[in-house]
């Protein structure tokens, strides 16, 4: 008999029939699902963002296994699955470049006004009206906030900018190129551009500060290619409409997929849905391993990239 697995968040059709080949799959609407079946869930795959609801998690009496399609595990009460001795796995290593590649994107987008040159063209405006002039990303002063694989593979590309990278982290990280800057608001303040590139979860939440985001200033840009929770939303939007942040370049929001309404009449604002590793490419690799890592926890192997040991 196949293990029955919950699939909370849907991904790749080609991962989807891996996964329906292997086990007996059950696709989580929201509802409540019955007794009998919970009971029977001893795996579950998800995305980083969505995770594991505490409620969902606490009807899954069998759960064995959490694989995440993603490097996020903030949505996950690891304490609990720890205590009940279920695994966690992530897709570590997978998605780096693409999450630092959206970051530049959303860096040249907002600072090169992209989407404004965009719709100026589509609202046939080009040889009408006059679009203001962008501001220049080579050589501009690049902060980072939270320096793991993320945040390192940004300062590489972002020295094919010439720019400047220093960055904040839990702990200096002692690199050749790039000065560890222990204070948030100190490294907002020397900073053009603030990237935010660290994990979510409670030890992060509301770090980048109504503080944080001032020092950044009128002419800053705050982009976000981590959790929206990092950021503290409601200052972002103060700040912005009242011109003490210049422009904010988003990948992730507080309660996705709500975006505050302010934002979306906002010019200096570029937005994404939570696409930073949404490439065929990365989405597959990312899904074999979910695949990988289920697979060697019902063969009774060690799991390719957990989270913690079971
Ligand atoms: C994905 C993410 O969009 O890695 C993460 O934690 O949030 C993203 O890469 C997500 O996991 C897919 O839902």
């Amino acid at each position: 008999m196949k293990p029955e697995l919950l699939l909370v968040e849907p991904m790749m059709p080609e991962i989807e029939a891996l996964l329906d080949a292997a086990y007996t799959v059950h696709r989580y609407d929201g509802s409540v699902i019955p007794s009998n079946v919970a009971s029977r869930i001893r795996g579950i795959a998800t995305g980083g963002g969505t995770g594991v609801p505490a409620a969902l998690m606490r009807t899954l009496s069998n759960l064995e296994v959490i694989a995440i399609n993603g490097v996020g595990t903030d949505a996950v009460d690891l304490k609990e699955a720890a205590r009940r001795g279920i695994g966690v796995t992530t897709t570590l290593n997978v998605l780096t470049d693409d999450v630092a590649d959206l970051a530049m994107a959303l860096m040249l987008s907002a600072m090169r006004d992209l989407v404004l040159g965009d719709q100026f063209v589509r609202n046939h405006q080009w040889g009408v009206g006059q679009l203001p002039l962008a501001h220049k990303v080579t050589g501009r002063k690049l902060g980072i906030v939270g320096m793991g694989q993320v945040g390192q593979a940004i300062a590489k590309r972002a020295r094919g900018f010439d720019m400047p990278v220093s960055y904040y982290s839990r702990r200096d990280l002692a690199l050749p190129d790039a000065p560890f800057v222990p204070d948030l608001q100190a490294l907002a303040e020397q900073s053009d551009i603030l990237v935010v590139a660290a994990s979510g979860g409670a030890q992060s939440r509301h770090l980048i500060s109504r503080d944080v985001m001032e020092a950044l200033g009128p002419c800053g840009l705050l982009v976000n290619v981590s959790r929206g929770s990092v950021v503290d939303e409601q200052a972002l939007v103060e700040l912005l409409q009242q011109g003490k942040l210049g422009k904010a370049a988003l990948d992730v929001f507080e309660s996705e997929p709500t975006v505050p309404e302010a934002l979306l009449m906002m010019k200096n604002v570029v937005l994404q849905p939570h696409r930073a590793s949404a490439t065929v490419e990365t989405r597959l690799q990312m899904g074999q391993l979910v695949v990988a890592n289920l697979g060697a926890h019902f063969a009774g192997v060690p799991l390719l990239t957990p989270v913690q040991s079971i």
